[in-house]
């Protein structure tokens, strides 16, 4: 597993140039040059020598891009920040998934896959310049997909989040490249018109705005309040809240949004809402890397006594569901998609080590963040954070611990995100995705010819000579047994029918928080049904009764 680091490839240059030609060369002499345009700073992992197929993928292991408020000189690639635990148990999850592909005989037995892996940093420039990547190739000065990372790239897992999806899939969408989400949720990407080639194993959240409804009719609660992120998941998650509690002529007390880049007028209106309003209950629809400054922000204006109803993407999050936040938080109640265990997996993710490969800046970060300490001779920053404050303020601070590593630290003393196994759901999603991808080859791979898909003379199509759309034939009409046997099917918008947990935060005698389940929400295209146990939710109300709402 070698970490890339690519500086200087003029990837936006190769894309425009294959886009708009004519405007960037320049005659000289008979000549053509080519002018630079801008410098990518790619980050991730990539195992691609003698791999007869590449599986590209995006993740976020950091949350944010620094913001670049220097005179710009050049455009450049903006460096990332904020190591995010989670996400890069995700990538290593997608390369656990490939290795036991690879070792299990029944799929794909005569090809070796590979992998292509970028950060997005939850950010959709890094999204757009890795699936640019993923296009052109590395070396290659056309858009080239064939040609990346040196093998044949077959598909793309990613990007994480909606706004991600929806850039990278309207690109990928226009050489119909096959892209499975695995985090993505918002209702647009289920539109085949406007993505083509996206499909995911992750359920759309059209059904989870519908079952908030249900859940909010079910405890007989009238005026509720709404906060969003500000992206496509936050926005068009209230959307359909909104459209779905019209229609059972409840009715929604204020709307807000949370900044993605902070801005303590906006910050403050939501606040306010919060505040002034009798809604007692909220739903909040936001990822854990976004909701975490509002978070700061409800503890400082000491914001009690609310019941909120949360999205899949913060209910499980130990960024969120730490203890100091109970006082707030506690008793809320929300969607999981559902749990599971990983045969092997742990034993995969303690196997990190930043003296397994002196060049993995990732894993030095990592070390580095998880320990608190500074590896000797690196040149990876430690902890950098540019992060507004909560006066408006940026805070331009490097923290460096002056406490060295020594590579002694041992994993099984933390108590860390990346580590912890005992809440597997998007990283089951993550296995799923590359296991969609692979059933799909494998199903390619057993056709007959005569018999084959592809008119005219039913061809067939071959592991070493395919076009992705022909690839996208086989996903569309998906269907296998997951690793922990159940049947996953893509219907023909690409989406998965399924169910979620429900669950509620409460406080365990050890003082965490524990997330317990109170319910299941099962969903298909054209049904639903909401089971509930009232008597076992925790409410965070004075009398620890069911809140009123009116
Ligand atoms: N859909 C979100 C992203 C997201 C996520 C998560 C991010 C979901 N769940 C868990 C981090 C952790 C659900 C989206 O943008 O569509």
């Amino acid at each position: 597993m070698a970490p890339t680091k690519k500086s200087g490839v003029p990837l936006l240059l190769l894309f425009l140039l294959v886009f708009f030609p004519d405007p960037l060369m320049t005659e000289g002499d008979g000549e053509q040059t080519c002018r630079l345009l801008g410098k990518f700073d790619l980050h991730g992992y990539v195992e691609s020598t003698n791999h007869s197929l590449i599986i590209g993928g995006m993740f976020p292991i950091h949350s944010r891009i620094i913001p670049e408020n220097e005179s710009i000189l050049e455009p450049v690639s903006p460096r990332c920040e904020g190591f995010y635990f989670r996400g890069f148990r995700w990538t290593k999850t997608m390369i656990h998934t490939i290795k036991e592909i690879n070792e299990r005989k029944d799929i794909l037995p005569n090809i070796t896959l590979g992998y292509q892996i970028f950060d997005t940093c939850f950010a959709v420039s890094k999204s757009m310049e890795s699936t640019l990547s993923f296009l052109t190739g590395q070396d290659e000065h056309k858009p080239n997909f064939r040609c990346s990372a040196g093998a044949p790239l077959a598909g793309v897992v990613g990007a994480g989040g909606s706004s991600l999806s929806v850039a990278t899939s309207r690109l990928l969408g226009l050489y119909y490249f096959p892209q499975v989400g695995y985090a993505s949720s918002c209702s647009v990407l289920s539109d085949k018109y406007q993505f083509p080639s996206y499909v995911r194993v992750m359920a759309s959240d059209q059904s989870q705005s519908k079952a908030i409804v249900q859940l909010i009719k079910h405890f007989g609660w009238v005026w509720i309040g709404a906060i969003a992120a500000d992206d496509d998941y936050g926005k068009y998650g209230i959307k359909i809240f909104k459209e779905e509690i019209e229609k059972v002529n409840l009715c929604v007390a204020f709307s807000e949004t949370i900044p993605k880049i902070y801005s303590k007028a906006k910050m403050q209106n939501a606040i306010w809402a919060i505040k002034n309003s009798t809604a007692k209950v909220i739903v909040l629809y936001s990822s854990d890397i976004d909701l975490s400054p509002f978070l700061l922000e409800i503890e400082y204006h000491d914001i009690r006594g609310r019941t909120w109803i949360a999205s899949e993407a913060w209910i499980t999050s130990s960024l969120i569901a730490k203890p100091e936040y109970f006082p707030y938080l506690g008793g809320a109640i929300g969607f999981a998609v559902p749990r599971a265990d990983i045969k092997g997996l742990k034993e995969f993710l303690y196997d990190v080590h930043p003296n397994k490969d002196p060049n993995d800046n990732i894993t030095i970060e990592f070390w580095q963040t998880a320990f608190n300490c500074t590896w000797p001779n690196s040149s990876v920053p430690y902890n950098s954070d540019h992060r507004v404050n909560m006066t408006g303020q940026e805070d331009r601070i490097y923290f460096t611990s002056d406490k060295l590593c020594t590579g002694e630290e041992k994993l099984e003393d933390l108590e860390n995100t990346y580590l912890d196994v005992s809440q597997l759901r998007i990283t089951n999603n993550v296995k799923n995705a590359v296991y969609a991808l692979a059933y799909a080859l494998d199903e390619m791979s057993r056709c007959e010819e005569g018999r084959g898909p592809y008119l005219p003379g039913n061809t067939c199509a071959y592991l070493e000579d395919f076009e992705p759309w022909q690839l996208m034939y086989y996903m569309k009409i998906l269907k296998f047994k997951t690793h922990n046997n159940e049947t996953l099917i893509l219907d023909e918008n690409g989406d998965i029918s399924g169910y979620y947990d429900l669950l509620n935060w409460q406080l365990n005698d050890a003082g965490k928080i524990e997330f317990v389940k109170f319910g299941k929400y099962s969903f298909t295209e054209s049904k639903f049904e909401l089971v509930v146990d009232n008597s076992s939710i925790y409410w965070n109300t004075e009398t620890s009764e069911l809140p009123k709402s009116v």
